[in-house]
């Protein structure tokens, strides 16, 4: 979508560091990363964000967890990571396609602020 900028991503028109690309998803580096391992497992079609998501894309959750644990296993995170969606600004959506932060390497708190 104009304007978006992980479609840009996805579409290679703005720089990000890839670690996984496939026909479906896209997941690169967080700029702004809050965890050693800080990644983001995107869809490349757009989607806001989960409220926005439809029976038919339902099999893009399952394929990006699998990109995650993937990744997971890949950074040697195996002993603690979490998977974050932020849906809606007042859970702190900055950016409306939809995205799920992968962060690890570090102990993580609960319950998350
Ligand atoms: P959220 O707050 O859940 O919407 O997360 C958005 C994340 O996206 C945030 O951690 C920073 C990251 N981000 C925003 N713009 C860019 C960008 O242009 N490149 C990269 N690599 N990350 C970005």
């Amino acid at each position: 979508m104009d304007g978006c900028i992980f479609c840009k991503i996805a579409e290679k028109k703005l720089d990000s560091q890839i670690v996984h690309e496939d026909s479906e998803v896209i997941a690169f580096e967080d700029m702004n990363p809050q965890a050693p391992v800080h990644i983001l497992i995107v869809p490349k079609k757009h989607i806001i964000d989960l409220l926005h998501l439809s029976s038919t894309d339902e099999g893009l959750i399952g394929k990006i967890h699998s990109v995650a644990k993937r990744i997971a296993k890949e950074r040697k995170i195996e002993k603690g990571f979490r998977i974050i969606c932020n849906c809606g600004e007042e859970a702190g959506e900055s950016v409306g396609h939809l995205h799920f932060h992968l962060l690890g390497g570090r102990r993580l708190e609960w319950p998350p602020g």
